[in-house]
């Protein structure tokens, strides 16, 4: 899965993926402002979640939009503590929801590790654009939380989904999947071949030459069949 991590100037972003990734990541950066971007490897359940940090400042919009291009899911991140990010973080939201329209997003009120910070009730009134959002109160340093977060976003993805994943579990290995496929969901080919192309490069899939057959990965079929699982327990 592709996931956008996004949101104001100082808010967090790059300590978000750096916890994500167990470190397991880069930052370009430069005096530790993000510069270009933030891009680091995650492994859920099996599941792999490309995470992709943007920069804050607001005259780095072309590599906002490049960045988002084709993402799963998006991280949206608050500081909680300084209420001046407030009316960068509502320009921001407005961002996203352009770039990425109906695409599944969760709000990270991040920095709650600080005594200071604003609980999500005050942060939802302060905020206006949080209306019908999950917010989960985070702190990137510590990591509290975080993982709930990014499992209830991974959830509602895979939920988004969910008709498409089934029919991956129900053809895989099928000598005539594709064509399974496209009657099944009623799509063009392309379409079709589209999704089969889009989840191999997220490593859901293998598909064949020729593009017939496809093969569900073992470690990934039950999330297909199940999203539940991901849910934090
Ligand atoms: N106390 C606390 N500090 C945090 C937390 N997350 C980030 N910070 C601090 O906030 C500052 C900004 O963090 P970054 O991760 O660089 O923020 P960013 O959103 O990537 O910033 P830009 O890329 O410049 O937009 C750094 O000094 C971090 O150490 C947190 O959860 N708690
Ligand atoms: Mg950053």
């Amino acid at each position: 899965m592709k996931i956008v991590v996004t949101g104001p100037y100082e808010a967090g972003k790059s300590q978000m993926i750096h916890h994500i990734t167990n470190g397991a990541c880069i930052n370009v950066e430069r005096r530790g402002t993000t510069i270009a971007m933030d891009h680091g490897l995650a492994n859920v359940d099996g599941l792999n979640v490309f995470m992709f940090g943007t920069p804050g400042l607001l005259r780095f919009r072309t590599m906002r939009k490049i960045l988002s291009e084709g993402a799963d899911g998006i991280i949206f991140v608050v500081d909680s503590v300084d209420p001046e990010s407030d009316a960068r973080a509502k320009l921001f939201f407005r961002e996203i929801a352009f770039f990425l329209p109906g695409v599944p997003c969760v709000v990270a009120a991040n920095k709650q590790d600080v005594p200071e910070s604003r609980p999500i009730d005050q942060l939802r009134r302060n905020l206006r654009f949080l209306a019908g959002l999950p917010v989960f109160p985070v702190s990137a340093k510590t990591g509290e939380n975080v993982d709930s977060m990014l499992r209830t976003l991974l959830y509602l993805v895979m939920m988004q989904w969910s008709s498409v994943f089934s029919k991956f579990a129900q053809f895989s290995g099928d000598k005539k999947g594709l064509s399974k496929l496209m009657k099944d969901l009623n799509l063009e080919r392309e379409q079709a071949v589209g999704y089969l192309r889009r989840f191999e490069l997220r490593k859901l899939l293998e598909v064949q030459v020729g593009d017939e057959q496809f093969f569900v990965k073992d470690s990934v079929r039950p999330l297909l069949e199940n999203p539940v699982l991901l849910m934090p327990r």
